[in-house]
């Protein structure tokens, strides 16, 4: 290799390459669990579902974590960093439907490609932990949990409302539907059905998960009250309202009375009328002779329409009168019964008193059917009544009472205690606390999952497999032959569903359907740990050492379900003896979005970027034939669908992983949404070519170098780049171990780059730097680089003579001594004004410095034959000299 080619060009494809096959041969992600290893640290990535590609949401989310995994093994620790495959579940059915291939041979293909393409990246992983959950060694695992929670009651059966497609003959997820209500294949009207299904009692652990959310002390803040509202503990009252007119004849399972949750008791004496859900029992029985044929009609739209749908925020409230009566207790005031599709059947007793005067949603629906508005709670005790209650918005607020009888006077606060008391003590209520967590009901009509290791045998019932009998094994979709439709494919294969009863032997049928994905997800972090543990599903030693995760890295959009899972399965395992912490991870990472421009036509949708046309006034426009409407565009989130998306690997192959990597930690810090700019991804590349020229620049006298120690006898320069680079090593370490702030990471590292540049370090004739400055401060430069770049780092490092990897090197120590500052630069005003700027020495006294100001050229250009007057000194920062004449 001549020199001046090795200056020339930087060829990150041919380092990368190189780099790769070294770390391969050393085996250098492994993880070391031998003796005299340094404290564990366990970093993880969310695993990926295996679509055969990575997307750029992928390499900002293990590029992150990857920075975390390298930076702690070069400060001494021991790393685990390890990847696998979150491989069931939906889209990969519905994949196999459509080209009738088995999942079975198209996941393994679709992992090695994403492999691949994740060591392209330079992700530090420990490959030989690599877990899949289509395998049946890790899925016989989830059966095995599910066996010894239903020994303690923690998975149960119960009847569930889904979305079902009579088309389909089968159960769809919530997003098979449609907005018009037809299922994702086109067949008209999806409805709601009750169907059992298996939950677990995440509820039973709902106090436990609400009260460790202390612990999360290092989650963002965010999800923790994502995670607190979800559990959601609301304190309140329950209060009976008998009822008092009805439609019930003799018979009829109307219910006498309806009993109401509600968290403001205080504002009872304001309710005039109570809401019942439209699926509460005996709604069309208590409904009136002339009222029935309306409430069941409104009963049965209501059942059509989806829940989530049903109830959200700003939606339409829509009601209807029974036509029964119900009598408030506090006051014996008879009122009106509703049904409403916003009172959710499940939540607290399905049925709501409603305060229009103190509550937004009531107060909304009262207006809309013109029923009585009350107000009983006002903001202090001497305000003025409002006159006209109809007019005014809801007030929301504690406050103080009024028109509540005995209770007048009362702050809410004092009220809500005194009445709850009084409903106890009368015997038609009491204080009571409700949770909006509800069980987990994890089982699917699916065939692509975990088989529900259950039999149901006439004899005995429903009975577990026996644990020594594991794994079920999921049938061959060739023998399933899947077709989408007709409920549980796996009930359509005979040799799968009939089974010998473990308790009787007699014949039994097994269940048919498979587990939620999430159930993978909840404890694959543990199964990391031993992955090929075939006597338990991880190994408890093993726990015990490497739990909780250090530092959990994924994306916002599992703040709730799967944490919540994660979190869950934690304490069941606990419970099982098998960890000992309360807590999977000790640090959350949640990385922002990656967003990028794009376009949309009112008539044909998302445009391509490159497509969009322009018009005469500079506005984007639509290339579809004769349209050439103007576009509108914004900034959203990188995916196929809108055409804004770049893909990962034809990046690496134009710029190269190190600058791919460089680009998405620079342009935000991890939390932050980062917006793609292509401008930004160039300005890295020229970065990374600048680090390579710098090194490549250097000669055998720098690689030859034992490297500077310290400030003693450096000349001008040396110490300047000494300084310079301490000063740079520090602030590194501080912004990725205080902040994961790997954006100001980087721009300090470029800053020092400069600094080279500055001195032509990269001019081996221009340059005045000694050999021994240079390898310290462009080894270290390297050694910084490392987490980030690890390719050009590697490169830079070997080339500079030094041994060994350099991600396997000692993080550098900071020399105070050469963070010492000995110059101090001072600013130097006359009248007031900016002239000009003195170096100075950092222990120059106040006259040394006042004469320096005065004899700097530019400021006795300035200064002529006028008299100075006054001097003014700001210590560390100007010289004021005030002049007349
Ligand atoms: C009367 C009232 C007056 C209410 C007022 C609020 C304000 P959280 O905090 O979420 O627990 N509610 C009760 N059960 C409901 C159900 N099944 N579906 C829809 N809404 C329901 O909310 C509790 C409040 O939500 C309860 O307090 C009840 O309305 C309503 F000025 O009771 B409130
Ligand atoms: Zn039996
Ligand atoms: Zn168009």
């Amino acid at each position: 290799m001549t020199e001046s080619a090795d200056i020339a060009s930087y060829k990150p494809q041919d380092i990368e390459k190189r780099v790769l096959s070294q770390w391969a041969q050393n085996d250098i992600y492994a993880t070391d669990e031998g003796a005299g290893a340094g404290e564990p640290f366990y970093v993880l990535e969310m695993f990926p579902y295996p679509s055969g590609a990575l997307h750029m949401g992928h390499v900002r989310n293990y590029t992150i974590g990857d920075v975390f995994a390298r930076f702690a093994r070069m400060r001494g620790r021991t790393v685990l960093h390890p990847m696998g495959w979150d491989a069931l579940g939906l889209p990969a059915e519905n994949q196999a439907i459509k080209e009738g291939v088995a999942p079975q041979k198209r996941t393994p293909l679709n992992i090695a490609e994403m492999r691949a393409q994740m060591e392209r990246l330079g992700l530090s992983y420990d490959w030989s932990r690599e877990i899949a959950t289509y395998k049946p060694e890790y899925y016989r695992w989830n059966q095995w949990f599910f066996i010894e929670m239903h020994k303690r009651d923690l998975v149960y059966r119960r009847e569930s409302q889904v979305n079902w497609c009579d088309g389909c003959d089968t159960v769809l997820a919530n997003e098979q539907v449609r907005e018009d209500g037809s299922c994702w294949r086109g067949h008209e009207g999806v409805s709601q059905r009750k169907i059992p299904e298996w939950a677990f009692r995440i509820t039973k652990y709902a106090d436990e998960l609400l009260s460790d959310l202390k612990q999360l002390s290092a989650w963002p803040e965010r999800i923790v009250s994502q995670q607190r509202h979800w559990i959601g503990r609301s304190v309140g009252a329950s209060v009976r309202f008998p009822v008092s007119t009805s439609g019930a004849s003799d018979g009829d399972a109307a219910p006498t009375e309806i009993e109401v949750f509600t968290t403001r008791v205080d504002t009872i004496f304001g309710c005039t009328y109570v809401v019942l859900a439209p699926e509460y029992p005996g709604a069309l029985e208590l409904t009136t002779d002339e009222r029935r044929a309306e409430v069941a009609a409104f009963i049965n739209a209501q059942a059509k329409v989806d829940k989530i749908e049903r109830t959200a925020a700003g939606g339409d409230k829509l009601g209807v009168d029974t036509g029964a009566r119900a009598i408030n207790p506090y006051n014996g005031e008879e009122v009106p019964v509703w049904l409403a599709n916003f009172v959710l059947a499940d939540y607290g007793t399905g049925a709501v008193m409603s305060v229009p005067a103190h509550d937004h949603r009531d107060h909304e629906f009262a207006r809309q059917y013109g029923l009585p508005i009350r107000p009983v709670v006002f903001a202090d005790e001497e305000s003025a009544e409002t006159e006209n209650a109809e007019t005014c918005e809801a007030f929301v607020k504690d406050g103080y009472l009024r028109h509540s009888g005995d209770f007048n006077g009362l702050s809410s606060a004092a009220a809500r205690e005194k009445m709850a008391t009084k409903a106890q003590d009368r015997g038609f209520g009491a204080a009571s606390v409700n949770w909006h967590l509800r069980d987990w009901g994890f089982s699917r009509q699916r065939y692509w999952g975990t088989p529900i290791p259950i039999v149901y045998c006439d004899r005995c019932g429903t009975v577990p497999v026996s644990p020594e009998s594991l794994p079920v094994v999921l049938p061959d979709f060739e023998d399933v032959g899947l077709t989408g439709d007709g409920g549980a494919p796996l009930a359509k294969l005979e040799s799968f569903v009939n089974a010998h009863c473990p308790s009787c032997n007699g014949p039994a049928t097994r269940e048919v359907e498979t587990m939620d994905t999430f159930v993978d997800s909840a404890w694959y972090f543990a199964r990391f740990l031993s992955p090929n543990s075939d006597a338990a599903p991880f190994d408890s030693a093993a726990a015990k050492k490497w739990l909780p995760v250090d530092v959990y890295v994924g994306g916002p959009e599992h703040a709730v379900m799967h944490l919540l899972y994660f979190r869950f399965w934690t304490k069941v395992m606990r419970d099982l003896g098998l960890v000992e912490i309360d807590e999977p991870a000790t640090r959350l990472i949640t990385q922002g979005m990656v967003n990028a421009p794009a376009f949309r036509c009112g008539t044909h949708g998302y445009i391509p970027p490159v497509e969009v046309e322009h018009n005469d006034s500079g506005a984007a426009t639509c290339p579809h034939d004769g349209c050439g409407r103007e576009l509108s565009s914004g900034i959203e989130k990188m995916s196929k669908s809108k055409y804004n998306g770049v893909d990962p690997i034809s990046l690496i192959n134009t710029y190269g992983a190190d600058t791919a990597r460089l680009y998405t930690l620079f342009a935000a810090p991890p939390e932050r949404d980062l917006e793609w700019n292509q401008d930004g991804v160039e300005g890295l590349g020229r970065f990374a070519s600048r680090v390579f020229r710098l090194v490549a620049a250097q000669g055998k006298e720098v690689s030859n170098s034992s490297a500077c120690a310290s400030m003693d006898g450096l000349g001008d320069d040396d110490a300047k780049v000494r300084r310079g680079l301490h000063h740079c090593l520090e602030r590194v370490t501080r912004e990725i171990s205080d902040r994961n702030h790997f954006n100001t990471a980087i721009s300090a590292m470029m800053e020092l780059v400069n600094l080279f540049y500055g001195l032509g370090a990269h001019d081996r004739e221009r340059s005045t730097l000694s050999p021994s400055v240079l390898k310290e401060s462009l080894s270290v430069l390297a050694q910084m680089l490392s987490p980030f770049a690890p390719f050009l780092a590697e490169e830079c490092w070997q080339r500079l003579g030094n041994n060994g990897f350099v991600c396997a090197s000692s993080w550098p120590q900071v020399d105070e001594a050469a963070l010492v500052v000995d110059e101090m630069t001072i600013a130097v005003q006359i009248n007031g004004k900016r002239r000009s700027e003195i170096t100075v020495a950092a222990t120059a006294e106040k006259a040394t410095i006042l004469e320096a100001a005065q004899a700097d050229q530019v400021v006795n250009r300035h200064l002529g034959e006028k008299q100075i007057v006054k001097e003014i000194y700001v210590p560390r920062r100007l010289v004021n000299l005030v002049v007349r004449g």
